[in-house]
C-alpha cells in the first residue's frame, strides 16, 4: 500500500513539476525462493526477506549504473537490504564509494543473531555493511559491502544494546537526537556531506517515516517520541539538493492504515520535492 500512497499523494507530478522527467518501474515482485530455511527460528517472514532482498538487488544494481535517481517506495525497511547492496554493488563498478544516510529512529543494525524481535526492518543495515550470518539472504556472500565508517545514522532515538555494540566496534557514525538539540541538524549533516563530497561518493539516502516526530508523521507503525520538526526534516533535504551528491533514495516504513487524511505521505512527497530542488525562494546557493 505504502507506494500506492506516494503516488495517490502527487509523488511523480510533484517531481516533474521541478522539472525532472518520471519513470514508474510500477511494482515489483519477490523472486521466489521455494522454502528457504530460516537461519534462526525467531526471524519472522524470512523468506519473504531474502525474496525482496533478490529482486530488489537486482534492480538497483541496474539502475544505479545508470545517471539517474531511483526513488525506491516501500514498504518495510527490510527493503533497503536489496536497494542498498545493489546500488553498492553498482557503485563498486563505477569505482567510486557509497556512502549512506540513514535517516530513522532506530538504527536496524542487528544480525539474525542478535535480534530479540526477529522483526527483520531491524536488520538491514548490518547486511549492507557486511556483517556476518547473512550468506542466506542472497544466497551467497555479499561481495560489496558499504564500509561503516561511511554510514551515518542521524535522528537515532531507539538502540538494541547488541546494536549499539556492534555500531561501536564497526566504527558508524551516529548522530542521535541530542546531538540535534544540542548542535543544530545542519551542523551535523555538513560535514558528513563534505567526506562524500571529498570522497567523490555516491549517496545513498534512506528515510524511514520514524525519523520524524509521530505529531506530524503517525502512519508507521514502529512511532518513537521526540522525532525531527517539519523543519528540521525539510532542511536536511534542502541541504542534500544543494549538495548534488544524493544518488538514489529510500522512502520507507509508510503504513497508510494509520495515516490521518493521507498527511504523512504528503509529507513525505513534500520532503522528497525538497531534495529535489523545491525552495521557497532563490537564493544564491550556500556551499553546504
Ligand atoms: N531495534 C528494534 C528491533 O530490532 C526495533 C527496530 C525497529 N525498526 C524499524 N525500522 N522500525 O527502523 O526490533
Ligand atoms: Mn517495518
Ligand atoms: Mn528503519
Ligand atoms: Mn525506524
Amino acid at each position: 500500500m505504502g507506494p500506492d500512497a506516494y503516488r495517490t499523494a502527487g509523488l511523480a507530478d510533484t517531481l516533474e513539476d521541478l522539472g525532472h522527467s518520471v519513470t514508474d518501474h510500477g511494482n515489483l515482485k519477490p523472486a521466489d525462493v521455494g522454502d528457504l530455511a530460516s537461519p534462526n527460528p525467531v526471524l519472522k517472514n524470512f523468506p519473504a526477506y531474502a525474496g525482496w532482498t533478490r529482486t530488489l538487488h537486482q534492480k538497483a544494481a541496474q539502475l544505479g549504473e545508470n545517471p539517474i535517481v531511483p526513488v525506491y517506495l516501500g514498504g518495510d525497511h527490510a527493503m533497503a537490504a536489496g536497494t542498498v547492496s545493489g546500488q553498492a554493488r553498482a557503485a563498486a563498478r563505477l569505482g567510486r564509494p557509497l556512502f549512506v544516510l540513514w535517516l530513522d529512529a532506530h538504527s536496524d543494525f542487528h544480525t539474525f543473531d542478535t535480534t530479540a524481535s526477529g522483526n527483520l526492518h531491524g536488520t538491514p543495515l548490518a547486511f549492507v555493511c557486511g556483517l556476518p550470518g547473512f550468506d542466506a539472504l542472497l544466497g551467497d556472500p555479499l561481495k560489496h559491502t558499504v564500509d561503516p565508517k561511511n554510514v551515518e545514522i542521524l535522528g537515532v532515538r531507539s538502540i538494541d544494546d547488541a546494536e549499539r555494540r556492534q555500531l561501536l566496534d564497526h566504527g558508524v557514525g551516529v548522530r542521535d537526537m541530542r546531538q540535534i538539540d544540542e548542535d543544530g541538524i545542519a551542523g551535523l549533516l555538513r560535514p558528513f556531506l563534505n567526506r562524500v563530497k571529498a570522497a567523490n561518493g555516491l549517496l545513498h539516502v534512506s528515510l524511514d517515516v520514524d525519523f520524524l516526530d509521530p505529531d506530524i508523521a503517525p502512519a508507521v507503525g514502529t512511532t518513537v517520541p521526540g522525532g525531527t520538526t517539519f523543519r528540521e526534516a525539510h532542511l536536511v533535504m534542502e541541504m542534500l539538493h544543494d549538495s548534488g551528491l544524493v544518488s538514489s533514495l529510500d522512502l520507507v516504513e509508510l503504513n497508510p492504515f494509520l495515516d490521518e487524511r493521507g498527511k504523512t505521505a504528503r509529507l513525505m512527497v513534500e520532503l522528497t520535492g525538497s531534495l529535489f530542488g523545491r525552495r521557497v525562494f532563490d537564493r544564491p546557493t550556500r556551499s553546504f
